[in-house]
């Protein structure tokens, strides 16, 4: 059966980055399609009429929203090749606690960091860099977050890459001195081309994030 795949993207959001390397590992062909989310489109409504958010996916006309949801459909979808969640469910359990962990503390106190200022900055600065280091700390000595091959939660994490030279900037922080095993982890999956294909340039997302704080008055 000839399959028709979709992706509703917006070039910036680390959410849909997830779902282009979960395609691209599982060497799935797909249309992305770019979201302006200023006015979005008819599509958009209809297939994520709940958040009205990106990224979707639309596989063969069924919508599916939420990118952790969307990177375990591929999972399960594209089977054959490059597993993400691993077999064990404690360990695929594991995996679903350090994704959703990202989600509620790295991607919220990063967005929160050049959304904000006075005390409201300084304490998402202290949350941006506890929680970098809680990471670096689930990592230890291993490659990936779940032992030898990339998985879950690396495709999961990978994406805030990008936007660590802008919440950086704005946390007046390095990431690279304080966490360097991080550092080296987050090359290391940059050399995969799946990674490195997702993820636009860290200055582009920098220059974003700026006109972003002017949009919304920090600046
Ligand atoms: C978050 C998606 C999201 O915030 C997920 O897919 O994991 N929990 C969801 N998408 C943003 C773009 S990235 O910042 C979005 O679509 N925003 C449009 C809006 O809020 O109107």
């Amino acid at each position: 059966m000839s399959e028709e795949v979709t992706l509703l993207d917006f070039w910036a959001s680390p959410y849909a980055m997830r779902c282009k390397i979960a395609l691209a590992e599982k060497g799935v062909n797909y249309e992305n399609k770019e979201e302006n989310l200023k006015r979005k489109s008819p599509l958009l409504l209809q297939m994520n009429p709940v958040h009205k958010k990106v990224p979707v996916l639309i596989h063969n006309g069924k919508p599916i929203c939420e990118s952790l949801n969307i990177v375990q459909y591929i999972d399960e979808t594209w089977k054959g090749n490059s597993p993400l969640l691993p077999a064990d469910p404690y360990q695929r359990a594991q995996a679903r606690f350090w994704a959703d962990f990202i989600d509620k503390k790295a991607f919220e106190s990063g967005a929160k960091l050049w959304k904000t200022k006075g005390e409201e900055h300084e304490k998402m600065k202290l949350e941006y860099i506890e929680c970098l280091k809680v990471l670096e700390g689930e990592l230890g000595d291993k490659p990936y977050f779940g032992g030898e091959s990339f998985g879950f939660e690396d495709v999961s994490l990978i994406p805030f890459y990008c936007w660590f030279y802008a919440c950086d900037s704005c946390a007046n922080f390095s990431v690279e001195a304080s966490c360097p095993k991080l550092v080296c982890w987050a090359k290391r999956c940059m050399e995969k081309e799946s990674v490195s294909k997702s993820l636009p340039d860290p200055q582009k997302i920098y220059e974003y994030a700026m006109h972003l704080r002017k949009v919304v008055g920090v600046e």
